[in-house]
Order: structure tokens, then C-alpha cells, then sequence
């Protein structure tokens, strides 16, 4: 697989970045450490006239830093020329799902500020609809205040106020429209059992670059995930979600048999 993620980055690298590429945005994740190792290496070999590499996480800045590339971040170079960036899963309209490594939010923000956003990944990654094979869910930033809030209404387990039910105790039509009517369709789409990401070499939640937690949620085969990220993008507590949509221009695979397949 490796090798695999090595020749789908050096092909991405060797086709978009060009003598006159100024400033590239660099992802985070194992693939996009090719690229690095890629353009570090055209940086020796030839007379590129890169100024800036803006990071998206920890991560990608001490590969630009090792690599000996310029670092720079994004208040300095708001227009990027081309940005980078691996994927969980990506399906026929290019559409991502990211944040496998839970740095999705500074990784929407460089992508967009980027004219052209490149997605280099291994054959694991080549879906026809999201969710098919990336079963971990759709990765959501969240404020640590809010992720509390975001899965038990998920869940539905917050109990209506007695006024609201029936005697029987089953939540009466007013329940519904008056305690999920703002949230409701916004937060059905949450039923996918969410789930908060725990650390594993650390006690207690994963804490992303930006000081959040990550909730999880599986919501099987996406098949309109436009749709679905607005849905989530509106939920109070919601800083940023891994549905990359209508972003990448260019997607990079490389497969099992040695070969790079390209999909724009
Ligand atoms: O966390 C992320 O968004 C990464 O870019 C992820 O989507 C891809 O990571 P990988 O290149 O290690 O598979």
C-alpha cells in the first residue's frame, strides 16, 4: 500500500506543480508524506520557484519543516496555488470523506482558499458512493462544550418535558414540533450512532490541532452528501465536518498492480 500511496503522490506532484507553483497547501495523513518527499526532491533537482508550503496540521508542518521546505501559513499566503491532501474515501463526483487523522478543519479551510485541490490516495480509498468502504463514519469537529448535547439529541434521548406526552407516556405530535421541530431535520440525519473519538496513547478524547473533540457518525452509503453536510454544517456545536464536497479537482490512486489512476 505504501508504494501504492508513494507513486499516486509523485504522479500528483510531477503533473500540478510546475516552474511557476508559488505556494502549495500540504495535507496531513500518511499519503501526503510522499508528496512532501516528492517535492522535496524536484526543490534539489530543479529550479522551482516555490516561495510558500502552508500545513494543515501539526503533522504537516514538521514534514515541510524536515523536508527543509519553505514554511509559511495561510494569513501570509491566503491564495494557494495548489494544495494536497490524502482522503478516507472518495466516490465518482470526487466528493471526500476526511479526517481519518482528525485535522479536517484547517484541511477544508487550506483546500478552499487553494485554485486546485489534489487528492492522492491508495486504491483502498476508490469508492463509487461514500461509506461503502470507509466504515469508521464521517468525522465531525465539534466544540468539547457541545459533543454531549450533539449525541444525545442524536440519540433522542433527551426526555420531552411531561406536558408534552401522552398519558402513555409516548411523546405527543407537539413534542415533535415544538422540541425537535428547529433541530430535528438537522439532527435525524445524526442517527447513525455518533460516536466520541477516544485517544489511544492518551487518556480521555482525541483533541484535534484546534483544541475540539471529533465525533464519529456512520451514516452507511451517502448518497447525497451535499445534502447531508449541510444538514450537519448547521448544528450549533458543529465547527467543521470530513464531507469535502465539490472541492477536489484532480484525485490521484494508486493501485494494487502498480499503476496511478486518475479521476477529474
Ligand atoms: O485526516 C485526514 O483528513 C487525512 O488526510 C486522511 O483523510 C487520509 O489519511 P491517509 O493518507 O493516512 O490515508
Amino acid at each position: 500500500v505504501a508504494e501504492a500511496k508513494r507513486k499516486a503522490s509523485y504522479a500528483a506532484i510531477n503533473e500540478h506543480v510546475t516552474a511557476d507553483t508559488k505556494v502549495i497547501g500540504i495535507g496531513s495523513g500518511s499519503t501526503v508524506v510522499f508528496c512532501v518527499e516528492r517535492l522535496a526532491q524536484r526543490m534539489k533537482s530543479e529550479s522551482l520557484s516555490l516561495q510558500a508550503c502552508i500545513p494543515t496540521s501539526f503533522q504537516a508542518k514538521q514534514l515541510i519543516i524536515e523536508a527543509g521546505l519553505p514554511l509559511s501559513e495561510l494569513n501570509q499566503h491566503p491564495t494557494i496555488d495548489v494544495a494536497f491532501d490524502g482522503a478516507d474515501e472518495v466516490d465518482t463526483s470526487l466528493n471526500c470523506i476526511k479526517g481519518g487523522g482528525a485535522c479536517q478543519l484547517q484541511e477544508k479551510l487550506v483546500a478552499s482558499c487553494a485554485k486546485k485541490f489534489v487528492i492522492v490516495a491508495d486504491y483502498r480509498k476508490d469508492s463509487t458512493v461514500l461509506g461503502q468502504q470507509w466504515k469508521n463514519g464521517v468525522p465531525l469537529e465539534v466544540i468539547p462544550m457541545a459533543y454531549v448535547s450533539i449525541l444525545e439529541v442524536a440519540y433522542g434521548t433527551i426526555h420531552p418535558p411531561h406536558y408534552l406526552l401522552f398519558p402513555n407516556g409516548a411523546p405527543s405530535p407537539t413534542y415533535h414540533y415544538t422540541f425537535f421541530s428547529t433541530h430535528f431535520q438537522k439532527l435525524k440525519a445524526l442517527g447513525g450512532k455518533p460516536t466520541l473519538r477516544m485517544a489511544t496513547r492518551k487518556a480521555g478524547p482525541v483533541v484535534t490541532d484546534n483544541g475540539n473533540f471529533v465525533i464519529d457518525a456512520d451514516f452507511g452509503n451517502i448518497k447525497d452528501p451535499v445534502a447531508l453536510e449541510k444538514d450537519l454544517i448547521s448544528i450549533p456545536g458543529i465547527v467543521e465536518t470530513g464531507l469535502f464536497c465539490n472541492m477536489a479537482t484532480w484525485a490521484y490512486f494508486g493501485m494494487d498492480n502498480g499503476e496511478v489512476k486518475t479521476r477529474k
